[in-house]
């Protein structure tokens, strides 16, 4: 991220990417270190070779391309000469298959898709039975019963018109609350997974909008747009509060008078302080990859940025970096802008922060 963050396609070994990228995703869903590790090694041979500026015609050349050892370059020159690498298939054993479909219920990640598999389960049906005793939470539940609904993307005309509907009630509980919409629909993707709302509110009269997410909750399960919950805050009554649900625009029915029935789509609402406004807009618009670009330059330069703000003086743990032994002082967070500018990373706007 030394300016702006460039991931565009066209490199002169576009074929060689795609196949070794699809065999470090394999890797990357598998649950073993080792699998970790391999991911790991393709993960940091990708990015140099698409910068490679020729193609590539020799063991040696691929050799001389930085993070690519003797495993990586024997596999280029396979895509090379036969156009396919046959360790994807020999990779995609029936265990990744059948991950790979459970991780698709609301809840389920790798450990839990793989343990399922150890006790027998291969298909959704195994799991809506609980066969080998697999146990399901009551979000994995909802995840399960609308799984083709949370696992299609909706257009963006949809969220827009959800959030239009969400919006006036929000501010009918307070015409202070600053309420918008982030995630892929802030960045002008065509289509999104869910709907990621922001909530805050000034504070000039020494009020905050703790507390409201649980009234504007209960008027968009009135209004028939929220419709299950799969977590709510653990103290609702905060500031900074997460909820995540499942939502619906109303059913209508169509010319004919026949019932058109919504999918669920998923939404996340984020009530967050109003100091920290410009550090979530910057991290919930994303996208994840944009974020990572942000979060490492920050760190070059001393700093350190998350959800609540950019951070000076933050002293980790060196046997566990997740661990802070010095909070630091915040020294952005209101606006996007200001952080850009102390990272020097040229502004970019939402459409532009694109994978
Ligand atoms: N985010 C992140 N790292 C994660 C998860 C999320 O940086 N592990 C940030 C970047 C995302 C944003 O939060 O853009 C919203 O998360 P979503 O999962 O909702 O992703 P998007 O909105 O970008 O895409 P989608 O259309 O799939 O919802
Ligand atoms: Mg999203
Ligand atoms: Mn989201």
């Amino acid at each position: 991220c030394d300016s702006k963050v460039n991931r565009s396609e066209g490199s002169k070994n576009q074929d060689i990417i795609e196949k070794l990228q699809e065999l470090m995703e394999l890797h990357k869903s598998k649950p073993s270190k080792d699998d970790f590790w391999r991911g790991f090694s393709y993960s940091k041979a990708i990015g140099p070779i698409r910068n490679h500026p020729r193609r590539i015609r020799s063991y040696a050349e691929a050799r001389s391309i930085r993070g690519v050892g003797d495993k990586t370059a024997e596999k280029i020159m396979e895509i090379i000469q036969t156009g396919g690498l046959r360790r994807i298939a020999f990779e995609n054993t029936g265990d990744v298959e059948a991950a790979k479909i459970f991780t698709g219920i609301y809840g389920v990640g790798q450990t839990i898709a793989y343990r399922w598999y150890a006790s027998g389960c291969r298909t959704l049906d195994d799991v809506r039975t609980g066969k080998g005793g697999v146990k399901l939470s009551p979000a994995m539940e909802i995840g399960l019963r609308f799984y083709d609904d949370i696992n299609s993307r909706m257009p963006r005309g949809e969220a827009e018109k959800i959030f239009k509907l969400i919006k006036p009630i929000a501010l009918s509980l307070d015409p202070k609350l600053f309420i918008e919409i982030m995630g892929s629909f802030r960045r002008g993707k065509k289509d999104c997974g869910d709907i990621d709302i922001m909530i805050t509110r000034p504070t000039d009269d020494n009020k905050t909008h703790a507390g409201i997410v649980p009234h504007l909750l209960h008027a968009l399960r009135e209004a028939g747009i929220i419709t299950e919950d799969l977590a709510l805050p653990d103290d609702s009554h905060a500031t900074e509060a997460i909820y995540r649900g499942l939502c619906k625009l109303p059913d209508t029915v169509d010319e004919e008078g026949k019932l058109v029935r919504r999918l669920r789509r998923r939404i996340d609402i984020l009530s967050i302080p109003w100091q920290n406004r410009g550090a979530a807009l910057l991290y919930y618009t994303g996208d994840d990859i944009f974020n990572r670009a942000m979060r490492f330059k920050a760190n070059k330069m001393g700093y350190s940025l998350n959800q609540r703000g950019l951070f000076q003086g933050v002293v980790r743990d060196p046997h566990d970096r997740r661990i802070k032994t010095n909070a630091g002082n915040i020294i952005a967070s209101e606006t996007e802008e200001e952080i850009f500018k102390i990272l020097g990373v040229p502004w970019q706007e939402p459409h532009e922060r694109v994978r």
